[in-house]
């Protein structure tokens, strides 16, 4: 199918996607016990990186449409995954999300257009003025496709040198365009599709600093010479070496005195427990507190899928289990659900079975090795859990006990044999030993599945 026709079915749709957003909008005044439908409540959205590849993971799309009104595609929108070689688009990944979020009444955050990570190395090969044509035709690609599709489009993202110097950092566009790149791209965005709000995102930016200055500098150069900018994103990656910025709120409303909207748009939180919740609150304090901070994402629906992962930076953990900083928000948002009810999907108490697995290797040798899968259980009682392990072609299993497993190819399912029922948070585990045949590599563990 020709790009022409792909926009113009996608543009098709359009007005029942409107309808099913506003289907969204009513149900989620009535109830405000998730994040989206409170947020609603303060006139914002709240919405969270979303993967293509997870999506048939019915606990994360459950969490997912459950929870967020907004969504932004984690990497599936960006210059690598959409035009890998020059003027050849491919929009599946991302549409499949973009899809996915109208069905279910959510708003789409782009993200995003311009940036030097993740783009494909033809265009840093460019010259000067054919890189200048590639960045407006990518630009107009993209912006083209999703034509009126998506509420705010992180137009350049990450242009500023960290450190002290407020510099801009070197990219190919920068090297080879110099400052105006920006402006340019802009410009192009803003006739691409008028109806989307324009953005400059960046991170390091969240407090007053030597940044955030220059970010500042610029945005208020482009408000007095007319330059269609409409917000800034403020990522919001946070951890004990950058932990929430004293003067986040002051931050933000003075960009948001420059005329523009502010977001939070790429939020996480390294740590746990009330330590953990207290910094969520704060981040989502500080944007109610500014009239033009228009809504929040978070960087991933649950910890086991974010960039940071052993940081545990998420609202949702490993099981989807709504986490003490998940209550926070929540409470921040004026939310009316009690996090600790039982009876709340996601809450110790709601009946949901769920299980974890993790795999070592207990015995090696030149041959084979013994492997060993550990399950336990979540917050509820289980009476039974299933769990692939998919092994490398070569390998080959020899014996297998505590489990009972059935093989399709070189992936085995395995469920209890005597060791189904377990108590909340309790473990249990099989064995298997297996021959290598000249791989040396690990298996890998599957979700674990429980009832
Ligand atoms: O690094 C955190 C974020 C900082 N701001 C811009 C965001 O776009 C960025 O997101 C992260 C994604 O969360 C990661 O998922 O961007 C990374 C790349 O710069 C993403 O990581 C990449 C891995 O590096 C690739 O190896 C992998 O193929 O994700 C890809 C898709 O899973």
């Amino acid at each position: 199918m020709s790009m022409t026709l792909r926009r113009l079915s996608r543009a098709a749709t359009a007005g029942l996607v409107a309808a099913a957003a506003l289907t969204a909008a009513a149900h989620s005044a009535e109830a405000a016990d998730t994040l989206g439908s409170a947020a609603a409540g303060q006139g914002r959205y709240f919405g969270t990186a979303v993967a293509a590849s997870h999506l048939g993971e019915a606990d994360y799309t459950a969490t997912l449409d459950r929870e967020f009104s907004s969504v932004t595609p984690e990497n599936e929108m960006k210059w690598d995954a959409t035009e890998p070689s020059r003027a050849t688009f491919t929009f599946t990944s991302a549409d499949r999300i973009v899809d996915h979020a109208q069905s279910k009444g959510m708003d789409v955050r782009g993200h995003t257009l311009v940036w030097h990570s993740q783009l494909p190395s033809w265009v840093g090969s460019l010259g000067a003025s054919d890189l200048s044509t590639a960045m407006k035709d990518h630009i107009n690609g993209l912006m083209g496709h999703y034509k009126g599709e998506i509420h705010s489009w992180d137009v350049v993202n990450e242009a500023f040198q960290d450190g002290g110097s407020g510099a801009r950092r070197s990219s190919p566009f920068q090297d080879k365009l110099g400052d105006g790149f920006i402006e340019e791209a802009f410009r192009t965005a803003r006739a691409a599709d008028p109806a989307a709000k324009l953005c400059y995102n960046d991170y390091n930016t969240d407090g007053v600093n030597a940044k955030s200055n220059a970010v500042y500098n610029m945005v208020k150069d482009f408000k007095s010479r007319g330059v269609p900018i409409d917000c800034v994103g403020f990522q919001s990656h946070f951890n004990s070496n950058s932990p929430v910025p004293s003067d986040y709120r002051q931050n933000l409303q003075r960009f948001a005195d420059l005329g523009v909207d502010v977001q939070i748009t790429e939020l996480d939180i390294e740590g746990s427990g009330s330590a953990q919740a207290a910094d969520y609150t704060k981040v989502v304090e500080a944007c109610l507190a500014v009239d033009r901070c228009t809504g929040m994402t978070v960087w991933g629906v649950t910890d086991k899928y974010s960039w940071r992962s052993s940081g545990t930076p998420l609202l949702f953990d490993g099981n989807y289990q709504e986490k003490p900083a998940y209550g926070a928000v929540l409470a921040a948002l004026g939310g009316s659900g009690d996090p600790g009810d039982p009876g709340d999907p996601g809450d110790p108490g709601d009946g949901t079975a769920s299980c974890t697995a993790t795999y070592t290797r207990t015995a090696d040798w030149d041959s084979g090795y013994n492997g060993q899968v550990t399950i336990t259980a979540g917050d509820e009682p289980i009476s039974a859990w299933t769990v692939t392990v998919t092994l490398p072609a070569q390998q080959s299993v020899s014996s297998l006990w505590n489990g009972t497993p059935t093989w399709s190819g070189n992936v085995m399912t395995v469920k209890p044999s005597w060791n189904g029922t377990l108590a909340a948070g309790a473990s249990t585990g099989f064995g298997f030993t297996a021959a290598k045949n000249g791989s040396d590599a690990a298996p890998t563990v599957g979700t674990c599945t429980a009832s």
